[in-house]
């Protein structure tokens, strides 16, 4: 497809009737918010009228259905000019009316349609998709409120709803034939001759609201298809008629509930009602629509598998799959045999989590009540199965007991996936080794070929070329090639650290960034940060696994320092903190109340003098972390190892030039071996070692007797030190280290993290040695590119052979 060219003309003829519609008698009376709507939707006017992804696609290449409850996507305005190629055209075509692009861009509220690594994943990987051609479309809900907004009350975090307008949000279209009516609820009745059908209680409507996604500089438009649940009839008449206008009413705001709200949870699972009807809505509406396009197209439908692959962003599509069943059968008249056979060779599952808590098993009360027909089809793939592993282990139960789809009145997602899929990912390499030694064993004795690893990986175009536009130009300059859709071509940086112009620049860049954010501080949290200071950055969710209150440990620990040595030669540090907790999350809340109310004392000791600030930047999320990640020196990523099944923030910040503290967790591992050992601060028990320690019966208190320090951090944490005079008040994260065994090994693991950060702190004085190691980190994560994963995916499992 050719390069879109953009056309100034139509372009100002779209925004003159955008004010013209705003009832505005010329575009100088916009607002500036005014003018950000009006841009965005005139450069959505120019894209082609009807993107449909499926017609690309042929038996050589199958079209990806992505389902994902989560798209984080971000702000699109500028994402999508620099994309399309248009970006400079555009702010050229607005310097007449005395507009600055750049600024415009703050004014859009980022659509947080997700929670975090999940969600993020799943929006780089629809840009990766339509950068590389990989015909695709991406299936998620369209929530009215995203997740949360943050901010802090007196240190402890506050809540409010997210609204996000997505009724006048510019780049949605509203695409009225694609509606899907969907059943829910009801019972399975006995028909005619016998067979029995299932009879929905009431019916939903799903409305399919079409983002653009755009390809980098190659023509390619894609959808992102989110489903917002409607009623069928707007009023139901005959209650209506009757008098009862209440209740007529009712259905409508029944249904419009359902997207209403992203829930708030990170790696964790709830099993709430309401959740399970989100997924169902969302997988029916999907199945639907790509069945849909299949017949459109003029394809026998027992060739579904050629075309089409259905890949779920972990467990929270798997309904999708009895779904997939029920219609082949009940509506499509075919034999079990046959709709499997369809079935397990068009579903693939990622998984993302081996923590026990996110793993979604449903009560079976549940599934029956709302969905009758498809936990008899759950009943029968479960039946069919055990003949598999009565087989393989006649008359062992606890192998039936760990491998059935539905057992002890629970249905499990993971193991469904996993005997009804084809495949079957980890997101790194270590992961997914996990994911084959300890949750799914038996399962790959079973069927070794279904399983796979694919790295996970963040697009260029947003975590380097928009966030860092002037380290994107030094590389353009340096490469003098188009290195954004070829990122290995980074190595070619290599080279420069010897050039000490290059370097001197690299350096000043990072400073400049160091001065946005700086800013950035100043005006939303009221702190003044000094540039010169080494940024520590730790963004992510707030977890328990994650770790932040190491981090803290570490904190204090060098406040003690001061206190004992007020001439303690410390370089200045700054350590930035972005993360919002589950807000029924009771522990990770008060690990946020810690670290803000240990910020407050420590800012403003006098005999600290600046060399340690400590900043909670309030409402983390994509547009904030564009700010922070060019940023940073450190990168922080010390989550216990064995519990981070990949992370891809730490990747945004190797590229952007931060030096990774980190544990062998996750991606980080793959990461050291592409930057090498002296370009890394590795530290920590390593995946074996955890689970010996905790084979030993790991005990808190033995660190605490080897480490006096250590142990006076904790005392002065449950003094009311930090609390005006309040022992109470960290009463959960002491909890969690001490009585409650202290689950994530945070205390084994505090010397060598001191010690890791102690030689962040030596390397940051000698400069030139810290830019060339950060150069080489920029250089050498370019297989990180989520086109590389993309690749790998085409690869290893959607045009693999099956
Ligand atoms: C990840 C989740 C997750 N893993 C349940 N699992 C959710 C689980 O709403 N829920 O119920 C929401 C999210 N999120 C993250 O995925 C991992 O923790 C990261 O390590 C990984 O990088 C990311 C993308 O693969």
């Amino acid at each position: 497809m050719p390069k879109p060219t953009f056309k100034q003309d139509s372009f100002l003829a779209a925004l003159t009737r955008q004010w013209q519609a705003f009832g505005l008698t010329s575009a100088q009376d916009m607002t500036q918010h005014q003018w950000w709507h009006a841009v965005s939707a005139a450069v959505a006017e120019q894209l082609p009228p009807r993107p449909d992804s499926g017609k690309g696609s042929s038996k050589v290449k199958r079209h990806v259905n992505y389902i994902s409850m989560e798209f984080l996507v971000g702000r699109l305005t500028g994402n999508n000019l620099i994309n399309l190629g248009w970006y400079d055209q555009v702010a050229k075509a607005l310097e007449q009316y005395d507009i600055n692009l750049t600024n415009l861009l703050e004014e859009e509220v980022d659509p947080a349609l997700g929670n975090g690594g999940l969600g993020r994943l799943a929006a780089c990987y629809l840009d990766s998709m339509a950068s590389v051609g990989q015909p695709a479309i991406g299936y998620g809900l369209n929530y009215q409120y995203g997740l949360f907004r943050q901010s802090f009350v007196e240190g402890k975090q506050h809540e409010a709803p997210d609204d996000w307008h997505r009724n006048d949000y510019p780049w949605f279209r509203h695409n009225s034939a694609l509606a899907v009516d969907v059943g829910v609820g009801g019972k399975i009745v006995k028909g005619e001759g016998g067979k029995s059908y299932w009879k929905p209680g009431f019916n939903l409507r799903g409305e399919a609201w079409d983002l653009p996604v755009i390809g980098y500089k190659n023509g390619v438009t894609q959808p992102l298809r989110l489903w917002e649940a409607t009623h069928v009839h707007p009023f139901d008449l005959e209650k209506f008629n009757d008098g009862k206008f209440l209740q007529a009413e009712q259905q409508g705001i029944d249904a419009a509930k359902l997207t209403k709200v992203l829930y708030p949870n990170d790696n964790h699972e709830e099993g709430k009602r309401l959740r399970l009807m989100q997924q169902y809505f969302q997988c029916a509406c999907s199945v639907a629509d790509i069945l849909r396009r299949h017949h459109f197209l003029g394809r026998n439908i027992h060739e579904l598998p050629d075309y089409e692959v259905i890949q779920l962003n972990d467990t929270h599509p798997t309904i999708g799959i009895p779904e997939m069943l029920r219609v082949l059968i009940d509506e499509h008249q075919m034999s079990w045999n046959d709709a499997w056979h369809i079935t397990s060779r068009t579903f693939a599952y990622t998984n993302h989590t081996l923590m026990p808590e996110a793993l979604e098993t449903w009560d079976e009360r549940l599934v029956r009540s709302l969905l009758p027909r498809h936990f008899a089809i759950i009943k029968q793939i479960n039946a069919n199965f055990k003949k598999l592993v009565d087989q393989h282990w006649p008359g062992d139960e606890a192998v039936w007991a760990k491998l059935a789809v539905h057992y002890d009145k629970q249905v499990r997602m993971a193991n469904l996936c996993v005997v009804a899929g084809f495949a079957v990912n980890g997101v790194a390499a270590l992961h997914s080794d996990l994911v084959v030694k300890d949750l799914f064993p038996e399962y790959h004795q079973l069927w070794p070929e279904k399983f796979h690893n694919v790295t996970n990986g963040i697009t260029p175009r947003r975590w380097l070329k928009q966030c860092n536009p002037e380290l994107s130009a030094l590389i353009d300059e340096t490469l003098k090639t188009e290195w954004v859709t070829d990122l290995d071509a980074l190595k070619g940086l290599e080279a420069s650290v010897k050039d000490k112009k290059f370097c001197k620049r690299y350096r000043q860049i990072k400073y400049d960034n160091k001065v946005r954010l700086a800013e950035y501080v100043k005006h939303h949290v009221g702190i003044e940060l000094n540039p010169e200071a080494i940024f520590d950055v730790q963004i992510k969710r707030l977890h328990e696994y994650k770790r932040q209150h190491l981090n803290l440990l570490h904190i204090i620990h060098l406040y003690h320092q001061i206190r004992a040595n007020p001439k303690l030669d410390i370089v200045p540090r700054v350590f930035l903190f972005g993360a919002k907790a589950a807000p029924g999350y009771y522990l990770a809340k008060n690990i946020i109340y810690a670290i803000n109310q240990v910020a407050e004392k420590i800012n403003n000791d006098p005999l600290v003098a600046d060399r340690i600030k400590v900043v909670f930047i309030p409402d983390y999320r994509v547009s904030v972390a564009e700010v922070m990640i060019p940023a940073a020196d450190v990168s922080e990523q010390i989550s216990t190892a064995g519990k981070e099944a990949s992370g891809t923030g730490n990747m945004k910040l190797a590229l952007n030039g931060a030096l990774t503290v980190g544990t062998l967790d996750g991606a980080n591992v793959e990461i050291a071996e592409q930057v090498g050992d002296e370009n890394i601060f590795i530290f920590g028990n390593t995946v074996d070692e955890v689970k010996a320690l905790v084979k030993k019966g790991y005990k808190p208190k033995t660190w605490l007797k080897k480490d006096k320090g250590l142990k006076a951090i904790l005392d002065e944490l449950a003094s009311g030190f930090y609390s005006n005079g309040d022992k109470k008040a960290f009463e959960p994260l002491l909890h969690s280290l001490l009585d409650g065994g202290d689950p994530y090994l945070v205390l084994a693991d505090f010397a060598e993290y001191c010690e890791a950060q102690d030689k962040v702190d030596k390397l940051y004085r000698d400069r030139d040695e810290w830019t060339k190691r950060t150069v080489l980190n920029t250089a050498r994560v370019g297989m990180f590119s989520s086109d590389r994963s993309i690749r790998d995916y085409q690869q290893r499992i959607w045009q693999a052979k099956r």
